[in-house]
């Protein structure tokens, strides 16, 4: 045995007893990705086009559909564009999913994307993502068009378990996002995922059951994943259908539009319940470049942003150099643990800096100005800090 097969079969049995605490995680350096998962949340806008397209649509004179309901279809294109960023991004730059790093309380991830439009409608969008919680890790994150009156906020914490072949992974929060021009909200959930190809060492993620779309119109979209062999036996593929509301969903015929295909790819919408011969092009991720967002230098970063923070981790690792990322991670780690200890014992708890806690279990649909206990009502999920989607 190499000595590289050895330290993944040693990672792989740690694996095992892996509680979604990614700084339990010892991986071997080739499996490590130099981004904080605080990073991640850039995922939700790399299609700025498509994120602010409901505020650009109207009603026409001939329209068969409501003009809520042109909104709803754009909002879940928006989405499916976001799932080959979210999911397959690491896998097309560095050759394979990898093991983000483990941000630290308070870490902090900021950029914008600039307006691209040919037209200059769309003006600046902001993101600004926080690590809100470390034990378990939960990051929050908000993205702003101001131009648009757009804004997309949510968390998310992930819990994961090893089976025989797999490393399944649940994702814990959810995402709103407001057209406040439209006066409409949207609740998104959160799907579930595993990692295949861990045995072979070539991890990759697939998406899995169902996540949904719930418009403050009523309409909702059911989005259901599948991996190689279930409905086209093509990987990342998946099937969503938009009702009228979330009743009317728990009868497939029902459907006002069904959306099929891979989201990693190509994917065609058709009236109805099921794909029609002439069904139209939804969405092509093959030619829909993502908009990398623009960070400050490294330089001008504050000492709580994510680059910054790790520079000389992601080095290490970019070298390969497995003491250097030891001795690197560990200085982040016990300075951490330090400000910790100071904390509490000045009695001086850490801070969220950009967000603030909500526990919906307690506040009424009338005094929750974010708008989430109505649509999660509307979709009849609850409201405890469960697992993304789950239905009361
Ligand atoms: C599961 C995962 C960490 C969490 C990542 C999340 C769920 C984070 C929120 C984003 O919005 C969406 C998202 C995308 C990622 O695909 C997902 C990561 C994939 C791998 C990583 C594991 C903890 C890494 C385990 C190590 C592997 C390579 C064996």
């Amino acid at each position: 045995m190499s000595s590289t097969s050895a330290t993944w079969t040693s990672f792989i049995k740690s694996l095992a007893s892996y509680n979604g605490d990614l700084s339990s995680l010892t991986a071997p350096p080739f499996i490590l990705s130099p981004t904080s998962l605080v990073e991640y949340s850039q995922y939700w806008s790399e299609h700025v086009d498509l994120f602010l397209a409901p505020n650009f649509i109207q009603q026409e004179p001939d329209d068969i559909d409501s003009v809520e309901l042109k909104h709803m279809v754009a909002v879940l294109r928006w989405f499916i564009s976001t799932l080959k960023s979210q999911y397959c991004s690491r896998a097309e730059t560095l050759g394979g999913e990898k093991k983000p790093l483990n941000p630290f309380l308070g870490e902090l991830f900021v950029g914008r994307w600039t307006d691209e439009s040919p037209s200059q409608s769309f003006g600046e969008t902001l993101l600004v993502s926080e690590q809100v919680s470390h034990h378990p890790p939960i990051t929050a994150y908000a993205i702003q068009n101001k131009t648009n009156k757009t804004t997309l906020q949510g968390y998310n914490g992930i819990r994961a378990s090893m089976s025989a072949t797999s490393l399944n992974v649940r994702q814990y929060g959810h995402a709103l996002l407001d057209y406040e021009n439209l006066n409409e909200k949207y609740l998104i959930t959160l799907p579930p995922l595993h990692i295949e190809g861990i045995l072979m060492a070539a991890p990759f993620v697939e998406l899995e059951q169902k996540s949904y779309i719930q418009s403050s119109a009523g309409y909702v979209a059911v989005i259901e994943y599948s991996g190689r062999g279930y409905f086209s036996g093509k990987s990342n593929s998946f099937k969503a259908r938009i009702f009228k509301n979330i009743r009317e969903a728990e009868d497939k015929t029902k459907a006002l539009y069904t959306v099929s295909g891979q989201w990693s790819g190509v994917s065609s919408i058709s009236r109805g319940h099921t794909i029609a011969s002439d069904a139209q092009v939804f969405f092509d991720a093959n030619n829909s470049k993502p908009q990398h967002l623009t960070v400050k230098p490294i330089e001008e970063q504050g000492p709580l942003e994510s680059r910054r923070a790790w520079q000389k981790v992601a080095q290490a690792i970019r070298a390969n150099d497995y003491n250097l990322i030891h001795e690197e991670k560990s200085k982040i780690e016990n300075e951490q643990r330090e400000l910790r200890k100071k904390e509490a014992a000045d009695d001086t708890p850490w801070k969220q800096k950009f967000f603030k806690e909500i526990d919906y279990t307690s506040l009424t649909e009338e005094d929750d100005e974010t708008g989430y206990i109505k649509l999660a009502n509307m979709a009849n999920l609850s409201l405890k800090n469960i697992l993304s989607g789950s239905i009361r």
